[in-house]
């Protein structure tokens, strides 16, 4: 059965879809009360309305601070019209029912996004709002909760049918307690900012769309994909273009794909192949950087995820496509690149509109049995003043420029993590294995293989640089990477065995550079 609307109460900040939710609301013979700002733009649009003030019989006080935090409007919303001690109450203390409540709140992310004072940011701590928002939510039985110009629509679709269903009833009230909590959240964190503390009291998402996958990282999983409300440029602010729906181990990739590259201000690619980059370039273009990135591991780059750092241009869309890709993700896209890639029907292209500031603050979690970590995203990133040269060799200006680059690419590689890089390009990514020199012998083995592919008789780390995202513990690895012809290395220093290494790097004779920082990643 459907519940009619008699009386509704419209009080929102953001007043988009108020008027015509209002003139449906009102074409439907339902009764509108309103606060004042909401009351004026709707007596504007011609509509008829009845001030919340002149409802009640009480002025609006203290600034607005007390507009609908009276008994008239409470009682009217909380009351319950199947009990007859209620409704006696309620007749007795003139009291009228509310069947509908249409309430956004104050705006305070944008409020403290727009740097404003903390005493503008505590005034727009909405406090009416939630309070109607929350008591509408529990008496959904009775009463309809509306937090978002998106329902409006469904909203007047039901009038049309002659009012709400329990069901939807139910619905817009789970929405509205999510509302109401994701924005304590947010107030919550800016009270834990403004006392410096890392840790807030509690951590909720934004309440933004969030999107449902059709399954984990295996099918037998349940996913969905929540937006934290920082509208940070990558995979959040992504539109795709064309191809079918991305899966939870395509917006993983692509997500450290697309951080991955905006490490680097020059055009540049980067592929990735479960989570991990298999070729990173920067060049003059971006075709000459894609060309370079595949070189390093074009067998691992076959059904990889390709970010780049430019608006993606016809000439590397056109490479990009020789071979199969799941994802390409880029700021923007030209005309003939979108009209090249659009014939590769299973591709999807996705467009940031933006880079993301690699330094950035922000969170980071990971989840652990009974509960999850957090902390803040790894924001380091070394310059050329960081580095300490340990050996009697320096580096050359092109390998300083390497190697930076190198320990860029070792931070978007799952530990332990050893890169060969040469001329902008990587030519051996070692990944996510237990021991560093591992790592080091799976890279340069990779460095070989690209170069049988390539047709090239030396191994492509002949002469390369390496980084290592953490120390060597021991002098092998540092060996085994001048084994592979690295001729100089970039890691953070720090092992109690450091003269070790270095002694075996100028025994080597090569050079070698510390960060006096680690890029762990798990
Ligand atoms: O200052 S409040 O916390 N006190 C209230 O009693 C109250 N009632 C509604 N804020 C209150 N509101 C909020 O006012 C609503 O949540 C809405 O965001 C805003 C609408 O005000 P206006 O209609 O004047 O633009």
């Amino acid at each position: 059965t459907r519940l009619p609307i008699r009386r509704a109460l419209l009080s929102v900040s953001d007043k988009s879809g108020l008027i015509e939710l209002g003139r449906a609301l009102s074409d439907h013979g339902v009764e509108l009360l309103s606060t004042g700002g909401s009351a004026k733009a709707l007596r504007q649009a011609g509509l008829i309305v009845k001030d919340v003030s002149d409802h009640t019989g009480f002025p609006e006080i203290l600034d607005g601070r007390v507009k609908t935090l009276v008994p008239q409007v409470h009682g009217g919303i909380l009351g319950r019209r199947d009990m007859p001690a209620h409704v006696a109450q309620m007749q007795e203390h003139g009291i009228e029912p509310i069947d509908l409540v249409c309430v956004n709140l104050y705006p305070f992310a944008a409020t403290v996004a727009s740097g404003a004072l903390p005493a503008d940011c505590i005034e727009n701590i909405d406090i009416g709002g939630p309070a109607m928002i929350r008591a509408a939510a529990k008496n959904f039985d009775h009463v309809t909760i509306l937090t978002s110009p998106e329902q409006y629509h469904s909203l007047v679709e039901s009038l049309k049918n002659g009012g709400t269903l329990l069901s939807d009833r139910r619905a817009y009230a789970g929405a509205a307690y999510a509302h109401t909590a994701s924005y304590d959240g947010m107030i919550a964190r800016w009270f834990a900012e403004q006392a410096g503390e890392f840790l807030p009291p509690v951590l909720t998402l934004s309440g933004e769309r969030s999107e449902l996958l059709r399954y984990g990282e295996n099918p037998h999983q349940q996913a969905a994909f929540y937006h934290d409300g920082t509208k940070r440029a990558g995979i959040a602010t992504a539109q795709q273009i064309q191809g079918k729906a991305l899966s939870y181990n395509n917006l993983n990739d692509t997500d450290a794909a697309f951080e991955a590259v905006s490490e680097f201000d020059a055009p540049s690619v980067v592929i990735v192949k479960h989570a991990n980059p298999c070729g990173v370039a920067s060049a003059e273009n971006l075709e000459q950087a894609w060309i370079a990135a595949l070189r390093c591991d074009p067998v691992s780059a076959f059904g990889g995820i390709v970010a780049v750092n430019r608006t993606l241009d016809a000439a590397t869309a056109a490479r990009i496509s020789e071979i199969f890709t799941e994802v390409i993700v880029a700021p923007d896209a030209d005309a003939g690149a979108k009209e090249i890639l659009a014939k590769k029907k299973n591709l999807r292209l996705l467009l940031t509109g933006a880079m993301p500031n690699p330094t950035a603050e922000g969170l980071a979690f990971r989840s652990v049995a009974g509960g999850f970590l957090a902390q803040s995203r790894d924001a380091g990133r070394v310059s050329e003043k960081d580095l300490k040269v340990v050996t009697k060799r320096v580096p050359t200006e092109q390998q300083m420029k390497d190697l930076l680059f190198a320990f860029r690419v070792a931070k978007h590689v799952k530990s332990n993590a050893v890169i060969y890089v040469r001329d902008g390009a990587t030519v051996g990514v070692g990944a996510g294995q237990m021991s560093r020199v591992d790592s080091a012998r799976i890279a340069a083995r990779k460095g070989e293989d690209a170069a049988k592919l390539a047709g090239e008789d030396k191994p492509l780390t002949a002469g390369s640089v390496a980084a290592s995202d953490a120390f060597f513990p021991f002098a092998d690895g540092l060996e085994s990477v001048v084994a592979a012809g690295a001729v100089a290395v970039i890691q953070p220093g720090g092992s109690i065995r450091d003269q070790e290494v270095i002694d075996a790097a100028d025994a080597a004779g090569i050079a070698m550079v510390f960060t006096g920082m680690r890029h762990f990643r798990h």
